[in-house]
């Protein structure tokens, strides 16, 4: 069984969003014709909560795109984006919910933030993810969506430790590149054995 897993696909990601990913909305109408193509359509949606300790205006003195060091390592503080309820949060308009099996919320502990899919960046914490593909007897899956060096590359990589069959379908991405990150996160997916297709 081979899931579509669409990452984020989210107004703060879109043009004129909080955490704007250049391009984001030109994606969505073909994510929608691929989602008949599979045995499960999975959403992802980043839910931070106000005042998330990723926010650079949760931390006095740091402004977006500041690096500090979180118990659980380093992060990145971006733009408060993806609030809870807010419109921001909300899927892109035109992408088609209504085909999806499953959406997965992220990122809602004030604490940690959770780039992947299946665990908060702590590594550790599960968002169940994995115990509902293995559930459903999902061995296959392929990854869409916003933004292709964060979101997507985290949720890639745990696929491939995780044992799944990972496909990123790169024209069906956007990236935020920010220092280089777009290269070290195509580099990291290859060499995790993630198929870039
Ligand atoms: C994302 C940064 C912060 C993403 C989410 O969806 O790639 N990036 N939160
Ligand atoms: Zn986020």
């Amino acid at each position: 069984m081979h899931a579509l897993i669409v990452i984020d696909v989210q107004n703060d990601f879109c043009p004129k969003g909080a955490l704007a990913v250049a391009g984001g909305n030109e994606i969505v109408s073909d994510i929608n014709v691929l989602m008949g193509q599979f045995d499960a359509v999975i959403l992802t949606q980043d839910w931070h909560p106000a005042g998330h300790s990723s926010f650079a205006a949760s931390h006095t003195g740091k402004d977006p795109y500041d690096m500090i060091e979180m118990p659980y390592g380093p992060q990145i503080l971006w733009p408060d984006h993806c609030i809870q309820g807010t419109a921001g949060a909300a899927f892109n308009s035109a992408l088609n919910t209504d085909q999806a099996d499953l959406i997965i919320r992220k990122g809602y502990n004030p604490a940690i933030d959770s780039y992947s899919a299946f665990f908060e960046n702590d590594h550790k914490t599960p968002t169940g993810l994995e115990g509902y593909l293995r559930t459903h007897g999902i061995t296959k899956v392929t990854l869409v969506g916003l933004a292709l060096d964060f979101c997507v590359n985290y949720s890639a990589i745990d696929a491939a430790k995780l044992g799944f069959d990972v496909t990123v379908r790169r024209e069906l991405c956007r990236a935020i590149d920010l220092n280089g990150s777009l290269a070290a996160a195509e580099a990291a997916m290859a060499s995790a054995g993630v198929t870039l297709a």
